[in-house]
């Protein structure tokens, strides 16, 4: 390989990095299978996750979004992490300062051995009672239809809806890892969604080299410092070698 090369240049900022912030985004899980939002598997029953991924529209049809998250989660319990959540799980191991930001709710990077990352949109194998609030871990598949908590009101998922504000806990760690970082990869995200989309920026004012992982140019692509297009599970593991 050409010393110059893109590859080459972001391996040894990579090995010579203090910190490390990397985001992901469903194009990572890809490659396990687990469609992504805006590709051409994106749809289910022909709604878009903008039509059913919002608190109007569990209000209005509560078993319509159940039946939708049941669809995904008989799914994603078939799954498992590829090579590229594989290398971003060492990436942690072998960086000091190393924080994951991912907007997958499929728990595949958990599964693959990060430890150090925040779940900005929450996590498909989490519930939370929409009368007393209660948040429990439930890998029911399927789940019922119309879960409800033991105070009679009915679960939603722990999901982070259109709409909605992020954690705050997240948001607080997000802004610390996006700071300090020297690098931050962004993996597969199509960069529409905010505030996630706004990360690259962020990380870019405070002096971080920005590559982004992405078969296709996305909206950021304009301002990352480098950007390799192609397939994450065979372009991350080869940041490590
Ligand atoms: C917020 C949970 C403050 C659901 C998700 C108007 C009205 C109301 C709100 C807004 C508005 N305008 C803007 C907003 C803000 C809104 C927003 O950004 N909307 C967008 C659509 C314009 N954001 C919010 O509402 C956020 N909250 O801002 O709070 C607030 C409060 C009130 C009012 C306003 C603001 C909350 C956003 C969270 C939404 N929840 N998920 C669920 O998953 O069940 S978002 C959903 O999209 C997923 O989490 C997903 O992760 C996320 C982003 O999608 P991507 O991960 O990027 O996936 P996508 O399919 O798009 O792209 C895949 C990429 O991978 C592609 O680039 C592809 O090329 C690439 N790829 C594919 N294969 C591979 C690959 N790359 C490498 N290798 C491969 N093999
Ligand atoms: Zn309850």
């Amino acid at each position: 390989m050409q010393p110059g090369s893109d590859l080459a240049i972001l391996r040894r900022r990579i090995a010579a990095a203090q910190s490390i912030t990397v985001l992901t985004g469903a194009g990572i899980s890809a490659d396990s299978g687990v469609p992504t939002f805006r590709g051409a598997d994106g749809l289910w029953r022909n709604f878009r996750a903008e039509d059913l991924a919002t608190p109007e529209a569990f209000e209005r049809d509560p078993r319509l979004i159940w039946e939708w998250y049941n669809w995904r989660r008989e799914l994603i319990a078939t799954k498992r992490p590829n090579p590229a959540h594989e290398a971003v799980a060492e990436l942690e191991r072998r960086c000091e300062r190393f924080w994951l930001i991912t907007q997958n709710v499929d728990g595949l990077h958990r599964a693959a051995g990060s430890r150090k990352l925040s779940e900005i949109h929450g996590n498909i194998w989490t519930v939370r009672c929409t009368g007393c609030g209660t948040i429990a871990d439930n890998h029911d598949v399927p789940i019922a239809i119309l879960p409800f908590c033991q105070c009679g009101s009915l679960l939603r998922p722990h999901i982070v809806w259109f709409g909605e504000s992020l954690f705050p806990d997240d948001l607080s760690q997000c802004a610390a890892a996006l700071r300090r970082c020297d690098v931050l990869l962004v993996i597969g995200t199509s960069g529409v969604v905010y505030p996630a989309a706004g990360f690259a920026s962020v990380a870019k004012e405070t002096g971080a080299f920005v590559a982004e992982i992405n078969l296709d140019p996305t909206p950021q692509s304009s301002l990352v410092d480098l950007s390799l297009q192609g397939r994450a599970k065979e372009i991350v593991p080869l940041l490590l070698e």
